[in-house]
């Protein structure tokens, strides 16, 4: 790893466990105001103030480079729009369960060059869990290695998901739940993608599935594979979009069950051995 990317990293583990300490200082001071993005979807004056202190440190250290949120979003089809080093920041993944006073929730901040992730860390402040990755580097849960479940048999499999705020995609969605739950142990629903992606990667799941935003996935899904997943998405991504920030139909497990789950979530089958 070069120094810059060390460095990088390092300022990111630093940034999202600072960040993730606000978060558990709002919520014990009982701050749990919110207001609504449109009829259902949150967002708590932690988010905010959570945001701010990520993208000022960022702005403060990297000037130069850009920033993708839910408040900025470039056209990633555009190859210029790459060029740039682009950090992609979630204050808070699993604002539901923050808000509800559950403690799945997550600070997500990925560091990519040429649309590429280098540098992925996910700090889950209630549990004073650090997950983190960089390129070719491995992945670490509080500094100790880890690595996906060896899980090849899909009935024997716990596979998790999440469910969008839009109500359009319900029969859909449906459809692919009843032919997975029909062909796993279990299914479950945590709240945060940030966080079920990276219990792929320590293998507290075997698989994982969903359609979320970039801030939502971006540095677990490079966790994820470098603790041995297979990450791909269950339809086809656009062309010339960056595959590592393409949050439609994404799907990552353990690779024994890859290719079954994503038969049955394409409809292509609708049972497995
Ligand atoms: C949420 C995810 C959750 C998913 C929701 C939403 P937020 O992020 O992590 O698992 O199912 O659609 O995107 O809104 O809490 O940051």
């Amino acid at each position: 790893m070069t120094d810059q990317l060390q460095a990088i990293t390092e300022f990111a583990v630093e940034t999202a466990q600072q960040a993730g300490e606000l978060i558990i200082r709002e919520r014990r001071q009982g701050d749990l105001e919110h207001s609504y993005k449109d009829a259902i979807e949150l967002v708590t004056q932690a988010d905010i103030k959570a945001d701010e202190f990520i993208s000022e440190r960022i702005r403060a250290a990297y000037p130069e480079h850009r920033i993708l949120s839910e408040e900025s979003m470039p056209d990633l089809s555009q190859a210029e729009e790459l060029e740039t080093p682009l950090w992609i920041v979630d204050p808070i993944d699993g604002t539901v369960n923050y808000a509800y006073g559950h403690n799945q929730v997550a600070v997500s901040i990925a560091y990519a060059e040429h649309g590429r992730v280098q540098t992925g860390v996910v700090y889950c402040p209630f549990q004073r869990e650090t997950f983190q990755a960089s390129r070719g580097q491995g992945a670490f849960v509080n500094g100790t290695e880890i690595q996906v479940s060896e899980a090849t048999n899909l009935r024997q499999s716990l596979i998790a998901t999440g469910f969008p705020y839009g109500k359009d995609e319900i029969p859909t969605l449906i459809r692919r739940l009843e032919r997975v739950l029909t062909n796993c142990r279990d299914i479950r629903r945590i709240g945060s993608a940030a966080v079920d992606i990276c219990w792929v990667a320590c293998g507290r799941l075997d698989g994982y599935y969903e359609s979320v935003s970039p801030w939502d996935f971006a540095a677990a899904r490079l966790i994820a594979l470098e603790a041995g997943a297979r990450c791909g998405h269950f339809s086809p991504v656009p062309e010339g979009y960056p595959e590592d920030l393409w949050g439609q139909d994404i799907l990552i497990s353990s690779p024994g069950i890859y290719d079954p789950l994503k038969e049955l979530l394409t409809g292509t089958t609708t049972e497995t051995t």
